[in-house]
């Protein structure tokens, strides 16, 4: 009995190998890997997968994005996480004028550290103002922002020189650059027809933002980065356009990486036509596609041209979301929906359960290639000595999904009715079980900031 808590008799599945065992924790460390183990708790997991605390590294919690703020703050929203299997998220620290990056960090922890329930950390924002300020580029990594930023859309946009100057500062601490590529001024362009031609409503959302141009500006920086010598790691892929560009770049023996999201996975386009405010709801940029496109990114993730799933969580209430269309303007609609609580299950129902990925890629997807590009070095899989960030999941459980029966702090789900088999059953996060049979049962606070680098 010197084991703390012992997971009995569940089919273990990592990136590389499922085999049934019993998994023991002492204090917030995977133990022992073996069989016949037994501990102060046991946990009976006959029947189920055990497999690594899911680690979701692009997540957007009480963000500010213009004149809203995303709903669901660090407390339910990584409640929300947690509930759905994930035990790692990576959020994001905008910097203010007059503010020094150390300063930004500390500001963003203030708010983060006392509600998390599990660990976090957070990727440094590289806006145009803090080109002059490159400088506090090391300084930010030592703090544990091992990922920086940047974007070439909306005001935070960096032109190609100041994406070189960035790049550039990144590489020279050995961080993680991470982009939100589309070409911004061909975007403004079709936006500003759009609307000057009386094309208001969400449907014109999508037709403004074409796949052919994510695909450009991903191809663009990716040849930066070449240049600089970095590696470099693409958010929010949606189409073929994009997940070709990081496919060609991979086979140059470029170190690119790529994610995308399951609303890209689950929705098409066709969502945009539902009528009045309804439509409004999928907003997102890049936007959801075409079915096309959702075919292209499963093939990509089965092949292995995409590497992780993400979920850009950043939810805004149905009336925030309806201002776009009071005020017939569907550029006016802020951008994003939530997922944080749905991932792991998303990926599994319609991945595995439809034979596109196996169970192995679905760990790999979701668990351990995030932890490794993101540097959570002791996260993401089951390793003696590594965290005791566990999940067990039922693999028969069938849910219906709507926004009563999820956790996210918003009033609607992308996936309203959505019949999805698999469902977490236990969350643990250091040792500690937070979430037990479905119930949350974890504690504000009890997250930790986590500090990422990759020298070791
Ligand atoms: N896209 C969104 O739709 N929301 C948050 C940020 C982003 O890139
Ligand atoms: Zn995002």
């Amino acid at each position: 009995m010197n084991y703390d808590l012992v997971i009995k008799n569940g089919r273990i599945i990592t990136a590389h190998t499922s085999f049934t065992a019993d998994i023991a924790i002492r204090g917030e460390q995977i133990a022992a890997i073996g069989q016949n183990l037994s501990g102060k708790r046991e946990i009976d997991a006959a029947g189920k997968l055990v497999t690594p605390g899911a680690v979701d590294i692009h997540v957007h919690l009480e963000m500010p994005i213009g004149k809203f703020t995303s709903s669901d703050d660090f407390f339910t929203g990584t409640r929300a996480a947690a509930l759905g299997g994930t035990t790692a998220v990576v959020d994001f620290i905008e910097r203010q004028p007059g503010e020094t990056m150390l300063a930004a960090l500390a500001d963003r922890r203030v708010l983060a550290d006392p509600k998390v329930v599990i660990d976090y950390g957070l990727h440094m924002t590289i806006g145009p103002h803090d080109i002059a300020h490159l400088d506090e580029v090391p300084a930010a990594y030592a703090a544990g922002c091992g990922s920086f930023k940047l974007y070439m859309a909306y005001g935070l946009r960096l032109t190609d020189d100041q994406i070189f100057k960035a790049l550039t500062a990144i590489r020279s601490v050995n961080g993680l650059p991470v982009v939100h590529a589309e070409n911004w001024d061909v975007i403004c362009t079709l936006i500003a027809k759009n609307l000057a031609n009386g094309n208001t409503a969400p449907r014109f959302h999508p037709l403004s933002r074409p796949a052919i141009m994510e695909g450009e500006a991903t191809g663009r920086i990716i040849d930066i980065a070449a240049l600089v010598g970095t590696r470099l790691h693409i958010f929010h892929v949606t189409c073929g356009e994009t997940a070709g560009r990081i496919a060609a770049a991979r086979a140059r023996g470029l170190p690119i990486t790529g994610e995308t999201c399951p609303q890209y996975l689950l929705i098409t386009q066709e969502a945009y036509d539902r009528p009045g405010a309804a439509g409004a709801l999928p907003v997102c940029a890049p936007p959801i596609r075409t079915q096309d496109s959702q075919d292209a990114l499963w093939r990509a993730l089965s092949k292995g041209d995409l590497q992780i799933v993400t979920t850009d969580h950043c939810p805004f209430t149905r009336a925030e979301k309806a201002t776009g269309i009071t005020l017939y303007d569907f550029s006016q609609i802020p951008g994003g929906v939530p997922g944080i609580e749905t991932r792991f299950t998303a990926v599994y129902s319609q991945g595995v359960r439809r034979g596109l990925l196996t169970e192995n890629q679905w760990v790999d997807i979701c668990c351990t290639t995030p932890a490794k590009l993101a540097g959570f070095n002791n996260k993401g899989d089951i390793v003696v000595g590594y965290d005791a960030d566990l999940v067990i999941f039922n693999p028969e459980k069938e849910v219906t999904l709507s926004a009563a029966f999820l956790h996210e702090n918003v009033d609607w789900t992308l996936y309203e009715g959505m019949a999805l088999r698999g469902w977490t059953e236990t969350t643990i996060s250091r040792g500690r079980v937070i979430v037990d049979d479905g119930e949350f049962v974890g504690e504000m606070g009890n997250g930790r900031f986590v500090r990422r680098r990759f020298d070791d």
